[in-house]
């Protein structure tokens, strides 16, 4: 299990804060990104009328996921506990395969890179990761 330092959470906080105003555009790459680069996922949202990655849903969808990353980076010191409900969803009603929670976190970590390549250091990249793995596990926490 990866642990989060304190170091971590500093950086993803400070990174958060520069780039949480372009949210919603991150998020919505990301899910365009995923939809195409691993086109199996759209097996998830065969109830939207469009599952093309610039279609409303998957930019109403980016957006969502996106306020769900930030909820969980004021929650990073108990991403279980602040994840349960979210954790619920995915699991009992929506059925996702969490692996497919590694591929939309390795999305959103490539359109960051490409947003805010300056910020996006090594240091800054490694923090994004294992915060990311850890909200994966924390989603996939219900599943057990
Ligand atoms: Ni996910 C709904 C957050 C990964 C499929 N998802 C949500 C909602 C949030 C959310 C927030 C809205 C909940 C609500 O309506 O109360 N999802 C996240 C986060 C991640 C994630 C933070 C990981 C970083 N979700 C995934 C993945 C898939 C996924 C990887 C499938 C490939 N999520 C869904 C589906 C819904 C969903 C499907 C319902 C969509 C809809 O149309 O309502």
């Amino acid at each position: 299990m990866t642990t989060l330092t304190a170091k971590d959470k500093e950086a993803v906080r400070a990174f958060w804060a520069k780039v949480s105003g372009k949210a919603g555009d991150i998020g919505t790459e990301a899910v365009g990104r995923m939809l195409t680069v691993y086109p199996q996922t759209k097996t998830y949202f065969s109830h939207w009328k469009d599952t093309s990655p610039t279609s409303p849903s998957a930019i109403k969808h980016g957006i969502t996921v996106m306020a769900g990353v930030g909820s969980a980076v004021e929650n990073i010191d108990d991403l279980k506990a602040g994840l349960l409900s979210l954790s619920e969803l995915h699991a009992f009603t929506l059925r996702v395969d969490p692996a497919n929670f590694k591929i939309l976190s390795h999305n959103i970590l490539v359109v960051m890179a490409i947003m805010f390549p300056n910020d996006f250091t090594p240091e800054i990249h490694v923090a994004l990761d294992k915060f990311l793995a850890a909200l994966s596990l924390a989603l996939a926490e219900k599943y057990r």
